[in-house]
């Protein structure tokens, strides 16, 4: 009898211990962070794909000063500056439906990025 209750303790923190480990993998997932690098005029790199919490650091490792913009998003995103040498998270806020979005630097034409949200 002693054995049997050991035995259905022991599974239960083996359950426990599983759901756990479960979790921490669920939340894992959710704060996944992708880095996209601001350099020589370029997103680097130009399409990137996120889901929705997920947050993009934008490094700038370049000398020159940039900016992120999501293009006629300007209540999710405005004319954000990241200086040289610094770095800047953007969420992926469920503001931004599934679809295809242009990034881009407002100080250097041309430097865009495509931005694709899954879900
Ligand atoms: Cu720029």
């Amino acid at each position: 009898m002693m054995a049997f209750k050991f035995n259905a303790t022991t599974s239960l923190l083996s359950a426990l211990g599983v759901a756990l480990v479960y979790l921490a993998a669920s939340s894992q997932a959710e704060a996944r962070e992708i880095t996209v690098n601001l350099s020589r005029g370029s997103f680097g790199p130009v399409q990137i794909q996120a889901n929705a919490g997920d947050g993009i650091r934008f490094d700038n490792s370049s000398k020159l000063m940039h900016t992120v913009t999501v293009i006629g998003r300007d209540d999710v995103l405005g004319n954000q500056p990241v200086k040289p040498n610094e770095s800047f998270v953007f969420r992926v806020s469920s503001g931004l439906s599934p679809g295809t979005y242009v990034l881009n630097c407002g100080l250097h034409p041309g430097m865009q990025a495509e931005l694709v949200v899954k879900g």
